[in-house]
């Protein structure tokens, strides 16, 4: 398979990412385990050094230059986040440490304000632990009940599933943008209408969407977007959830402390303005910070062009491991990111992740944080490989040798 229409120079890109250049168990690395997270190119890396050698301070308190020098920094990302997602405003734009934190927000604070008794939370087979331990924790608090769509062969939702599950009980719908385990890419502007339709909210959750998928909040009109900077060649603790701003308006807040509030007697306590309200305490501004430039390296080159190559590597690792004997792909939805989960016959996941790894080959296995799907599928846990816009079709070629010659030794 020929690669077509590259907008960018593979190998200039990979000169920004340093991590990438060294050996593994005397090999070169071959990294593959971009959706548990991504490498940072050197921009994220210098950001973060240049932070701590001439910016540091605490932001939105102090009167002098650092502290309005950091301040500014920090609310540069906020903006450049409004930006990366298309949200009207910065006021938004909460930050948290990633995707779990956010549904945790939401369950916390709009989730314990809204669910009552016999109210229904809708979730999917595919979503991952952090979709579903956060309303599990509300749906036992309030005594409301989860409802969870199906997939079907191919990984896909049952939408037709969806919509008999859908009533006027359900108040919350939470669906993974992208799944983690399987790559199949779920239609959540179709899915957000229909959670509208029955005065429903809609969560999505955006941990793999975020680097691959160009975003607009506006326009697939999802209630709450929630993504981690760490997928996205930012640092890791730092991430982004997105919220209409009159949902974030009317809901409580979520930690109590100091930036959230206005004004604190031990009688009363008001609250700051959005999106300051959800954010209590010193927050992590480093990392805060080098997002910004971690997302405006992806913009450089244009969601699109990246998603497109990400999309050829895909096709071509996938025609290449199904020419493996025993070898079954595990999600084939017509519509993926780069993931591609696999089990082989009469091989643990494990070893093949293991033995890879004596190659130099960093892959990532077991159940992905999504053991519920895994009971669904009937199997323990998958290989998975991953691709960012660093990696090579070269890449791709080692792998595949390398994994004929594990599942050699190993069956
Ligand atoms: N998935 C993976 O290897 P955090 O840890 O908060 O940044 O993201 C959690 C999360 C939520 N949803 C999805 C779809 C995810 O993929 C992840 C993180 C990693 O697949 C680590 S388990």
């Amino acid at each position: 398979m020929q690669f077509t229409d590259i907008a960018f120079d593979i190998e200039k890109v990979r000169q920004d990412f340093p991590i990438l250049h060294q050996k593994v168990h005397g090999k070169p690395l071959v990294y593959f385990d971009n959706a548990a997270t991504s490498q940072k190119p050197k921009t994220v890396i210098e950001a973060l050094t240049t932070y701590y050698e001439a910016t540091n301070a605490n932001i939105h308190r102090g009167a002098h230059y650092l502290a309005a020098k950091a301040t500014e920094e920090y609310e540069q990302t906020r903006e450049a986040i409004r930006d990366f997602l298309n949200a009207q405003s910065t006021q938004e734009i909460i930050f948290v440490r990633g995707v779990t934190e956010a549904i945790n927000l939401i369950a916390s604070t709009y989730g314990r304000a809204n669910v009552q008794a016999g109210d229904e939370i809708i979730l999917s087979t595919m979503e991952h632990h952090s979709n579903i331990v956060p309303w599990q924790l509300l749906a036992a608090e309030k005594g409301a009940h989860i409802r969870v769509i199906p997939l079907n062969e191919h990984g896909e939702l049952q939408m037709e599933e969806y919509q008999k599950l859908l009533s006027p009980r359900t108040k919350i719908v939470s669906i993974v943008h992208a799944s983690n385990a399987l790559g199949t890419i779920n239609p959540i502007k179709e899915m957000a209408a229909m959670a509208h339709a029955v005065g429903a909210i809609f969560v999505a959750d955006g941990a793999q969407a975020s680097v691959h998928l160009p975003l607009d909040v506006q326009d697939l009109d999802c209630d709450f977007y929630a993504f981690s900077g760490h997928k996205v060649y930012a640092p890791t603790g730092i991430g982004a959830l997105y919220g209409k701003k009159a949902l974030l308006e009317a809901m409580p807040p979520y930690h109590g402390g100091g930036e959230m509030i206005k004004d604190v007697s031990f009688e009363h306590t008001t609250y700051n303005e959005l999106p300051f309200k959800f954010e209590a305490g010193t927050p992590n501004i480093a990392d805060a910070i080098a997002f910004r430039n971690a997302l405006e390296y992806v913009s450089s080159f244009g969601k699109a062009n990246i998603a497109h190559y990400e999309h050829q590597l895909l096709q071509y690792a996938t025609e290449q491991m199904l020419q493996i004997e025993g070898l079954r792909i595990v999600g084939t939805a017509a519509q993926k990111v780069s993931v591609i989960s696999f089990v082989v016959d009469g091989c643990h996941p494990n070893d093949i992740g293991t033995l890879l790894d004596t190659d130099g080959i960093a892959i990532r296995t077991g159940h992905h944080c999504t053991q519920p799907l895994m009971d669904s599928l009937g199997i323990s846990g998958t290989a998975r490989i991953s691709f960012a816009m660093y990696n090579t079709k070269d890449e791709v070629d080692i792998a595949v040798r390398s994994l004929q010659k594990t599942l050699k030794m190993l069956r």
